[in-house]
């Protein structure tokens, strides 16, 4: 029998440039599977925990090495010697091994890192890519990228109050046309920027952050260069917003510094409506904040059949906070990050349940990442039908859309793009 015969965690860096933890499992048939975590900078308050030293003398407090030796001491000796293709059963006792609610003793960082590795050495050992070892025949679906060209809120110095405009390229048959026309668009809405005299300087998920506060106005820029690229806004090039918008609400009020405005939950849900009728807009996430069920739930009974209300720290990739809002009806959709809930099994668990309930399910990276493509493959397994993975520079991002590249490629006239079907799911 196959058996995890070394488990060897080490810090290295994130594409911030914080440190994090990258994780060797080595079986004893000689495969070798490394991951590594991200991490974010608009955490929702209700993601899994990550454990840092806190030691203001290294790396500003961020360095991990504490979350390194859970791994290499105590995960070491529960783990050596067991089945890596038993993910589930590792995970299950991953989490009973730490035995908090959040994953605070060991740190859900420690835990996720030691989770994927497992299953990236599992799929070596039986000489299958990542995406068919999870998913088997049935993985066939390339998704739609959500490619964030203009960034604001925590992920930028500008006066936007949105945290990213995105667009998606739906109306393609091919992921690598539909990655191409994302590729045109980024280089002439560059153009456009300097043309303007913006700053076309890229932000921590390489998009640009122009020195605008007005969420229409930078809208109108992706409008021109869509327009300018040669494609149809609104048939093949549509929008989607991440608002985040835990990060402007306080005491029920939420306050856009940069529109100069201060709305209710009903003002907002008004201000989301008005701005779908004006843009082709397909998606928003995170539009009120993370414990503003009634205003999640408001919206998507508005415009909920025609756009994606997305739940990334409203639901923080948990189970039972998506089943309160599946019963709720707040949302018809969820960002999935492997770190907010911290095993693999979790994850694939989260996705499963949203895909029965007929949400849509977005694969999702962190604002700090690494070179790990683990969410390309991950998206391709469950057949998500979507990915969120940042703008088109930076490695940390075209990383994941190189590995889905290649995985087209390996799947040759078997790919399915999710753009042939997004509007035909769209019964939510
Ligand atoms: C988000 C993510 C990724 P962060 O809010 O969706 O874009 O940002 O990783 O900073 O939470
Ligand atoms: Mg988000």
């Amino acid at each position: 029998m196959v058996y995890i015969s070394d488990i060897l965690a080490r810090q290295i860096l994130d594409s911030r440039g914080n440190p994090t933890l990258e994780v060797d499992v080595n079986l004893s048939d000689g495969s070798l599977g490394r991951a590594a975590v991200p991490s974010g900078a608009s955490t929702g308050e209700y993601e899994a925990y990550e454990l840092r030293d806190n030691n203001l003398k290294f790396f500003n407090g961020k360095s991990v090495f504490k979350a390194i030796e859970n791994i290499n001491v105590e995960i070491f000796n529960t783990f050596s010697g067991r089945n890596p293709f038993e993910q589930r059963n590792i995970d299950h006792d991953l989490i009973e091994l730490d035995g908090t609610l959040n994953k605070n003793k060991l740190g859900a960082n420690a835990i996720l890192g030691f989770s994927m590795a497992v299953a990236r050495a599992a799929a070596k050992s039986q000489n299958l890519p990542l995406w068919k070892y999870i998913g088997g025949m049935r993985a066939n679906t390339l998704p739609i990228p959500m490619m964030n060209i203009i960034n604001g809120g925590a992920h930028a110095n500008n006066g936007l109050d949105f945290q990213e405009c995105m667009i998606m390229p739906i109306g393609f048959t091919k992921f690598s046309d539909a990655l191409r026309s994302g590729v045109e668009i980024f280089s002439n809405l560059k153009k456009l920027l300097s043309k303007k005299g913006f700053s076309v300087a890229v932000g921590d998920e390489g998009g640009f952050a122009p020195n605008i506060n007005n969420l229409e106005e930078a809208l109108s820029y992706i409008t021109e260069s869509v327009e300018n690229s040669g494609y149809k806004l609104g048939e093949e090039i549509f929008i989607s917003i991440d608002a985040a918008a835990s990060e402007f609400y306080e005491k029920d009020i939420y306050t856009l510094k940069g529109e100069n405005k201060k709305y209710s939950t009903d003002e907002l849900v008004t201000f989301w409506e008005n701005i779908c009728n004006k843009f082709p807009i397909v998606s928003i996430e995170d539009p009120f904040d993370e414990n503003d069920w009634k205003g999640f739930k408001e919206l998507t009974k508005r415009i909920g059949k025609k756009v994606q209300i997305v739940g990334d720290d409203l639901f923080v990739t948990n189970k039972k906070r998506l089943l309160k809002g599946i019963k709720n009806r707040s949302a018809n959709s969820i960002l999935i990050k492997l770190n907010q809930i911290g095993t693999v099994s979790e994850t694939l668990e989260t996705m499963e349940l949203a895909k029965n309930s007929n949400f849509g399910v977005i694969v999702s990276h962190r604002s700090g990442e690494t070179e790990d493509v683990f969410i390309s493959d991950l998206s391709v397994a469950l057949n998500a039908g979507q990915i969120k993975t940042g703008s088109l520079s930076r490695s940390d991002r075209t990383a994941k859309y190189n590995q889905l590249l290649r995985i087209e490629e390996t799947m040759g006239d078997n790919a399915y793009y999710f753009g042939n079907d997004f509007f035909n799911n769209f019964n939510i």
